[in-house]
């Protein structure tokens, strides 16, 4: 008995942290987050365009969003190695080979967000995947934040807050996705994801600039971020469940032999095999 009203004292404090319905910031019990370190990332963005949104929607004299460039949301995640997309800026990153809908989630997203716990400084964008480059779905995002006063510019946000928003997690910790929980729809092959897209939430609770989530409620995030760094910053996009093909990677030499591993079924552990050839290309050893 003791030990069942424990049990309900902490799991009653243990919500009374959280806000909200989803999983809690990096570093807390039950987050999501993945460390951008991870062995399970097996790919990340090799190409990435990007269309800078303003420092302040509905202010065209606020100039564009410019710090960092398209090229630091490429190769692992390496923050502050960041590209600023500004209100409603988008990102678009293409990959070493498709992608598909395996087990778990499938990909990830990194920010520069900083602080702990409850306590994050987070800016937040839509994240979007396509298999032929031009039809885009969006995942379906779901916001928590209160509405009823705008989030300053410098304000915090609480992660169990927002679901399948990038930006959720601090800078290094991806925000994962899942391709199930995408609709299905015939204009996309979960199977072979080619595009993902990011598009910067703007913040502003004013329904003139404001931007909103799958079941219709406004996103409130800082607002306004009238400078250069202004809305979301992308670092990386790492991929999961990658087909990367049958991999030759050439893993050392010794004397005249050149060693590689070939990664059979495209992906990592059980099937590598190390073969061993000679200068004119002969194999003379294959070890299982
Ligand atoms: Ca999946
Ligand atoms: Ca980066």
């Amino acid at each position: 008995m003791v030990k069942m009203v424990l049990a309900i004292m902490i799991s009653l404090s243990y919500q009374g942290f959280a806000q909200g319905s989803f999983a809690p910031q990096a570093g807390e019990l039950g987050s999501t987050a993945i460390p951008k370190d991870s062995a399970c990332f097996r790919d990340w963005a090799i190409s990435c365009s990007v269309e800078r949104g303003l420092r302040q929607a509905g202010v065209l004299d606020s100039g564009y969003a410019n710090a960092g460039v398209a090229v630091y949301a490429t190769g692992p995640a390496d923050a502050p190695l960041t590209v600023s997309l500004g209100d409603s800026g988008v990102a678009t990153l293409m990959f070493s080979a498709p992608f598909y809908d395996g087990e778990g989630p499938d990909f990830a997203v990194f920010e520069n967000g900083f602080g702990t716990g409850s306590d994050a400084f987070l800016e937040l964008a839509f994240v979007e995947v396509s298999s032929d480059g031009e039809h885009f779905v969006r995942f379906p995002a779901f916001s928590e934040i209160p509405t009823t006063t705008q989030k300053a510019s410098f304000e915090n946000t609480d992660a169990t807050l927002v679901h399948n928003l990038a930006g959720k997690y601090i800078a290094h910790h991806g925000v994962p996705f899942d391709l199930s929980e995408l609709p299905n729809t015939t204009v996309l092959d979960k199977q072979r994801i080619t595009h993902v897209r990011i598009v910067d939430v703007i913040g502003s609770i004013d329904a003139a600039y404001a931007t909103y989530d799958s079941q219709g409620g406004l996103i409130n995030d800082p607002w306004p971020t009238n400078f250069g760094p202004g809305g979301f910053d992308l670092d990386a996009v790492g991929i999961i469940n990658s087909s990367i093909p049958i991999g030759i990677h050439s893993v050392g030499s010794k004397e005249d032999k050149t060693l590689f591993s070939i990664d059979l079924l495209g992906r990592e552990s059980e099937s590598v095999h190390l073969l061993q050839y000679d200068a004119k290309g002969n194999k003379y050893l294959t070890t299982p």
